[in-house]
């Protein structure tokens, strides 16, 4: 399959890893919108939110969680930070393979662009 991310996971692509567990492999974003820009991804190609089933969704929770724990480490869970997906073009998805931001270490606007 020709996705960059699930080439990420399997290894054939490099990327600056900073979790993985059985479910999920969170990696620094390449073009980063703040100075901590991590993406957490599940290992399954689900392709965005809109391909999200009941069998499924549990995998949101767990990204979740990691993004808790993340905020932790990268010191920016006091201050604050964000949480994004994007779904569909109009929705600024890019990379077809479900993905969540975790944004931090800088003031957030609203709305966003
Ligand atoms: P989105 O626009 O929500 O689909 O976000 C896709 C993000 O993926 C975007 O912020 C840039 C990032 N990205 C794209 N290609 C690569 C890559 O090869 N490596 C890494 N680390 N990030 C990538």
């Amino acid at each position: 399959m020709d996705c960059i991310f699930c080439k990420i996971i399997s290894g054939e692509i490099p990327a600056e890893k900073v979790y993985e567990d059985n479910k999920v492999v969170a990696f620094k974003d390449i073009n980063p919108a703040a100075p901590v820009h991590i993406l957490i991804v599940p290992r399954e190609h689900i392709p965005s939110t809109m391909e999200l089933d009941i069998e499924r969704a549990s995998v949101v929770a767990h990204i979740f969680l990691i993004a808790k724990k993340l905020a932790s480490e990268f010191k920016i869970s006091e201050r604050g930070f964000r949480i994004v997906n994007n779904c569909g073009s109009e929705g600024g998805q890019t990379v077809n393979h479900l993905h969540f931001h975790l944004i931090g270490g800088r003031d957030m606007t609203w709305p966003p662009g």
